[in-house]
Parts: structure tokens; sequence; C-alpha cells
């Protein structure tokens, strides 16, 4: 069990202004900030993030839409980072989140979700690196 998440508020909830609300739930869940960064991927980014999903139907428009607007990359930590921050955001299709969970509140469709959530220690790791120096982490 390791501490520490991967997140990234996407782009369809920049857009929309929900950054502030979403970022004070995740610190009100008590998950601490250790890097964080404004940035905007672009198509060729979206898709090495998207690595395994290269060969799905929807690989197309995730990538576009994930390179469509600016997103706040960040490492979050707190016991169980993965699991409690899994929680937190709900099912990937907001159809299905629990309510009072960031994709239930936030979240318009399956493909635009929100909210990003590792699903793995190794892809947190994984992730972090994709974005983050160690310079960068506090
Ligand atoms: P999650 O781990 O909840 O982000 O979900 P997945 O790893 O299964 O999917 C990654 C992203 O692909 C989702 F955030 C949205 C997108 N996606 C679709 O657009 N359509 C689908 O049917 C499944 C996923």
């Amino acid at each position: 069990m390791s501490n520490r998440t991967f997140t990234m508020i996407k782009p369809d909830a920049t857009a929309k202004g929900y950054t502030g609300a979403i970022l004070d739930m995740i610190i009100k869940a008590g998950f601490t900030v250790k890097a964080m960064k404004w940035t905007k991927l672009s198509t060729e980014q979206a898709g090495l993030f998207y690595d395994i999903h290269r060969e799905r139907p929807f690989f197309g428009e995730l990538v576009d839409f994930m390179s469509s607007g600016p997103i706040v990359a960040a490492v979050l930590e707190k016991d169980n980072a993965v699991a409690d921050f899994r929680k937190l955001i709900g099912a990937t299709n907001p159809a299905q989140a629990e309510e009072g969970t960031i994709r239930k509140l936030y979240a318009a469709s399956v493909g635009e979700n929100a909210v990003h959530g590792s699903d793995s220690d190794e892809n947190a790791a994984i992730e972090s690196d994709f974005f983050f120096s160690r310079l960068e982490r506090f």
C-alpha cells in the first residue's frame, strides 16, 4: 500500500470553472498536495499518457478531449491514497458514480469525466513521473 496517488482535473472541469471546488473536495478529504501544475497536453503527450488504451475504440476521442484545454496535474498524499482517491472520485461513468463523489457532482459523461485518479500504486508512480521531476515534489 502506497501513500501517494496521481490526479488530473480534466479539460471539461477546468473549462466549467470547477477547479477550485474539486481541489477543495480533495483537500477536505484529507489529501495533501505534494506536486501540482496547471498545464496543457499536446495530442502526442495525451496519447503517451493513455498509451494502454491505444487499441480501444475511444482512444482518438480520449486524446482529442484530453488535449482540448488546460488541466491540473497533481501528486497527492494520504494513507491508502490510490483506493481512497478512487472512492472520492466515483465510478468512471458519472451515471454510476455514488452520490457525493467528484464525478457525480462535476462530470458530464464517461468521456468527459472531470478527474483522473490512478488505478494502482505502480501507475501512480508512472503517471507522477510523466508530469513531475523529483525537484517539483514537496
Ligand atoms: P478511470 O480509471 O476511471 O479513469 O477509467 P479508465 O482507465 O477505464 O478509462 C480512462 C479514460 O478513458 C476515462 F477517464 C474516460 C475514457 N473512457 C472513455 O472515453 N470511454 C470508455 O468507454 C471508457 C473510458
